[in-house]
């Protein structure tokens, strides 16, 4: 039997993006698409829908609700991918993701996008200056060397379920990493391209946003050090 797969995308007023999301995704091969859509004021719902996503409503903003909401949705996969809406990663590098699990290699595979030039140069300056002192930081306090907080990554649905995921917001990322560290997990990076966005930011584009971010995900670095 096939591995069953299971991805999850938070969308916030994604309307234009998330079609192309959705169709470039191999989805003959996926158990379950699920799009959470924290209210949003476009037709990021009904374009979920009419590109045959499963949506979740979630009232309770942030990033990291919609993870642990789409995950209260999942049907039993082998494997779990988390992608963003926004049309930045490229969906059939799913693969890239899934081998290292498949293969027998990994629990847990992180895209990053600070290996390739044209995947880094995409990126703000201040998510990369931002991710690049978070994985320094993770390396000096829990010693293994990250190169990226990047939102497209896979893990094995029983790793995900020990880690037992917490953050409803920007920490996210950053706690998955610190916690498969501290579990042991077998962890892998892989480069994946990554492009600028389509549509409105709702993070780093933001000063407001790359603040409270930034100030999270370091705050999370520290909270996990000494818990
Ligand atoms: N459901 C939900 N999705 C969210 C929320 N905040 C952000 N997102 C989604 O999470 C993904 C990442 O947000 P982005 O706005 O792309 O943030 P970013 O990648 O840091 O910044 P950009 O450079 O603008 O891409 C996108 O798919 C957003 O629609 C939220 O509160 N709820
Ligand atoms: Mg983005």
């Amino acid at each position: 039997m096939s591995p069953k797969i299971s991805v999850i995308i938070p969308a916030y007023n994604e309307e234009e993006s998330l079609p192309h999301v959705l169709n470039e995704l191999p989805r003959d091969r996926l158990h379950q698409v699920i799009v959470v859509d924290n209210r949003s004021t476009d037709r990021t719902a009904d374009m979920a829908r009419e590109n045959g996503a499963t949506v979740v409503y979630e009232k309770r903003r942030g990033y990291g609700q919609a993870c642990l909401s789409g995950m209260a949705a999942l049907d039993d996969p082998d494997i779990v991918v988390f992608l963003d809406g926004d049309y930045s990663d490229f969906p059939e590098e799913i693969d890239l993701l899934l081998e290292p699990i498949l293969a027998g290699e990994a629990d847990f595979v992180v895209g990053s996008r600070m290996i390739l030039e044209e995947s880094r140069k995409a990126l703000l300056p201040q998510a990369r200056y931002g991710n690049q002192l978070a994985v320094f930081l993770i390396r000096l306090f829990f010693g293994h060397r990250f190169t990226d907080l990047g939102p497209f990554r896979a893990i094995r649905f029983e790793s995900l379920q020990a880690i037992g995921m917490r953050d409803k917001d920007f920490g996210w990322t950053v706690e998955m990493q610190i916690k498969a560290v501290q579990k042991g997990l077998r962890i892998r990076e892989v480069a994946v391209r990554y492009r600028m966005r389509i549509g409105v930011s709702k993070i780093t584009g933001t000063v407001s946003g790359t603040l409270k971010a930034g100030t999270k995900i370091i705050y999370t670095i520290f909270k996990y050090l000494v818990t």
